[in-house]
C-alpha cells in the first residue's frame, strides 16, 4: 500500500512515532510542526459547516492531525474554558457548547499556528467579525460563533492535553 504524494494526515488516535513506515508515507514532518486546538461548536456541526471549517484550513496549508466528534460534559468545560468560569456569559457559553457534538480538531502547520487558525475564525463577535472569516462569513451571534481556536501556544498545548492526552 503506497502512500507516497499524500500531503495530509487525519488520524483518531495514537501518537504520529506509531505510523509504520514501512507504508512509505512521504507527508509533512508532523512530529516538528506546531500545533494548536480547533473546536467546531455546536451550531457548526448543526449546521453542516465542518467541511467548510476544515477545507479552509486545509486549503491554506495546515493539516488536520486528529480528529474527534464528542459531546462535551460540563466538567470538560470548564477545564478548557478555565479562564471563563464564573463570568457573566459561563453559563450561557457551557449551555451552547454541551447542545450537541462538536468536533475537536489538532491542526498543525510551520510555525504560531494558534495565530493563523485565530486569524481565520475573525473576532469573537461574528457581527464585528471580517468577511473572508469564519465567523465573519457564516456566524450572526456573540455565543454562536462556530469555532473554537487556542489563544497561544501555550494554551493550544494545555487544551490539546484535555482532549487528546496521549499526544
Ligand atoms: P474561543 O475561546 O471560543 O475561541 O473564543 P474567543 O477566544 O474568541 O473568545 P473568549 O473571550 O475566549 O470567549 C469564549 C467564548 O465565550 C463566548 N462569549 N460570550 N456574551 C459574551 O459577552 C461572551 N463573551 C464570550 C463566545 O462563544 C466566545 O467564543
Ligand atoms: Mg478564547
Amino acid at each position: 500500500m503506497a502512500l507516497k504524494g499524500l500531503t495530509g494526515l487525519v488520524r483518531i488516535d495514537g501518537p504520529i512515532g506509531q505510523i509504520d513506515s514501512s507504508l512509505g508515507w512521504a507527508g509533512p514532518s508532523l512530529t516538528v510542526m506546531n500545533r494548536t486546538l480547533v473546536i467546531c461548536k455546536p451550531d457548526a456541526v448543526e449546521r453542516g459547516l465542518v467541511g467548510e471549517i476544515i477545507g479552509r484550513f486545509e486549503r491554506r496549508g495546515l493539516a488536520v492531525t486528529a480528529a474527534a466528534l464528542r459531546l462535551l460534559d460540563s466538567d470538560t468545560l470548564a477545564r478548557h474554558y478555565e479562564e471563563h468560569v464564573g463570568k457573566g456569559f459561563y453559563n450561557d457559553l457551557v449551555a451552547f457548547m454541551s447542545r450537541s457534538p462538536v468536533m475537536v480538531l489538532v491542526v498543525a502547520g510551520p510555525e504560531d499556528t494558534f495565530a493563523v487558525v485565530r486569524s481565520m475564525m475573525g473576532t469573537t463577535n461574528p457581527r464585528e467579525a471580517a468577511p473572508g472569516t469564519i465567523r465573519g462569513d457564516f456566524g450572526l451571534m456573540m455565543t454562536e460563533n462556530l469555532v473554537h481556536g487556542s489563544d497561544s501556544n501555550e494554551s493550544a498545548e494545555r487544551e490539546i492535553s484535555i482532549f487528546f492526552p496521549s499526544m
